[in-house]
């Protein structure tokens, strides 16, 4: 069970924000999120991204994308994050078909006091042309409210807007039609300003879409998803202008092991750290057009090559050792005995538990931030009908013992047991918890108090 805060707070009449605290992968666990396109805006993550849906009779294309409108979410510390609600739908854009359910990846940015978020869909007028264009919505704030503009920007044919804004002011719009393409934007963000230019020197086999430019000292990366095999991996070329000649220069993320046939980037500075917003099929694993965003930590060489992102479920930020913790999450899993499952198959969003089988199956969980205070208690949520135990420790698998949590003899359901802390732990620790004996044990959360 995910016991996160979802506290819904009015801030007016007519916006509700909830609240809800994810530390890890996916960070959004109550709806399907993809695309992501992370930007930085008055102190704070802006996250953009597209939200898949089930297909249903009558909405959408079964087996199929199918998304109908987005959401925006942020966040001041990548753990808690805000959902604002929809900022865009297809059936309240003038230019988009109202049975379309094809709202792909956006992109957001601020000019001149205002919000430019770029998206693409199908047009309602054939006259426009087959395929997907590109409509931009203005707002005032980065949450909105949106006012979509009546018509797609013209001469745009294709999907995955991103947008550059260089230092001399100039702005790019960049977006794929199995190739990548850019153009010059007029200065009111709304219409080219030069013809469109296909971007040479990237991989010419395999798709390629999902572009996202970005400049840090004086290299201009364009990212993109590239099928070089069978699925999607993330890759990067770099130059010295935003139109190229790009160099290619490798990859920023493999392909997943687990078959998510796409994959689609933003990269973001936060707060001095550099962090990958990408999305992976965690909640739904038998569908990969049901996708979920997540985060990683991304790292430069001192050249300024991109060093390769491990996916990682832990994801980023600290989790406060006083909010649920879940060790599903975990940064490193033992070799066996140990291993994660949905609480509920039929119901995903409900989240994970781990399970552990063997006596020294173990999963790490890594910055758990006990702050100043002494914890006095351990709340764990578990399930064991043999009445086995688990240990948590700090820092090693032979570090300091924390708790020890033993489950009530012959209970086969859930049980919600609070524990003595043995050792106290201020500040940040990485916590191991491993199984006592050859017992199952299923963990769903811990929390310290
Ligand atoms: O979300 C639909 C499409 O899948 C995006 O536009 C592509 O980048 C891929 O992620």
């Amino acid at each position: 069970m995910r016991i996160r805060t979802a506290c819904p707070l009015i801030l007016s009449a007519l916006l509700i924000v909830t609240i809800r605290s994810a530390a890890q992968n996916p960070i959004i666990t109550d709806q399907y999120t993809a695309d992501p396109t992370a930007r930085v805006f008055n102190g704070k993550i802006y996250l953009y991204p597209s939200h898949d849906i089930l297909a249903t009779p009558g909405k959408g294309r079964p087996g199929w994308f199918c998304m109908e409108d987005y959401h925006v979410f942020s966040s001041g510390d990548l753990t808690h994050w805000a959902d604002h609600g929809i900022i865009v739908s297809q059936d309240k854009t003038p230019w988009v078909k109202p049975a379309g359910y094809s709202m792909w990846a956006p992109d957001c940015v601020f000019r001149n006091g205002k919000y430019y978020f770029y998206f693409p869909s199908t047009p309602k007028d054939t006259s426009l042309g087959r395929g997907f264009a590109i409509g931009v919505a203005v707002a005032d704030k980065p949450e909105g409210p949106y006012t979509p503009l009546p018509q797609p920007i013209k001469g745009v044919h294709g999907i995955d807007p991103n947008v550059l804004i260089d230092k001399d002011g100039q702005a790019y719009l960049y977006w794929a039609q199995g190739n990548l393409f850019a153009a010059k934007l007029d200065q009111a963000m709304t219409a080219l300003a030069s013809a469109p230019v296909m971007l040479q020197e990237l991989p010419s086999k395999g798709l390629k879409e999902g572009p996202f430019v970005f400049e840090r000292k004086g290299i201009y990366y364009l990212t993109y998803p590239h099928v070089r095999n069978k699925t999607e991996c993330l890759e990067y070329a770099t130059g010295d202008n935003p139109l190229g000649p790009f160099t290619v220069r490798g990859v920023i993320m493999d392909e997943s092991p687990t078959g998510c046939w796409t994959n689609h980037q933003s990269i973001v500075q936060f707060n001095r750290q550099w962090y990958l917003f990408y999305h992976h099929n965690d909640l739904s694993p038998g569908f990969d057009k049901a996708r979920s965003v997540r985060i990683d930590s991304l790292f430069f060489n001192a050249d300024g090559t991109i060093q390769k992102v491990m996916p990682t479920l832990r994801g980023v930020g600290l989790t406060n050792a006083g909010s649920t913790i879940n060790p599903d999450r975990y940064t490193r899993i033992g070799p066996t005995g140990a291993s994660i499952a949905f609480l509920d198959t039929l119901a995903p969003f409900a989240g994970w538990k781990t399970v552990f089988t063997t006596a020294g199956a173990w999963v790490q969980y890594n910055s758990v931030d006990f702050g100043h205070r002494n914890s006095k208690k351990v709340r764990a949520h578990l399930l064991s009908a043999d009445g086995g135990a688990l240990q948590i420790r700090a820092d090693s698998l032979d570090g300091p013992l924390i708790a020890e949590i033993k489950s009530q003899n012959a209970t086969s359901g859930w049980q919600d047991l609070t524990t003595d802390v043995l050792h106290h732990t201020p500040g940040l620790h990485h916590l191991f918890i491993i199984s006592k004996e050859d017992k199952q044990v299923e963990l769903d959360w811990l929390r310290f108090e």
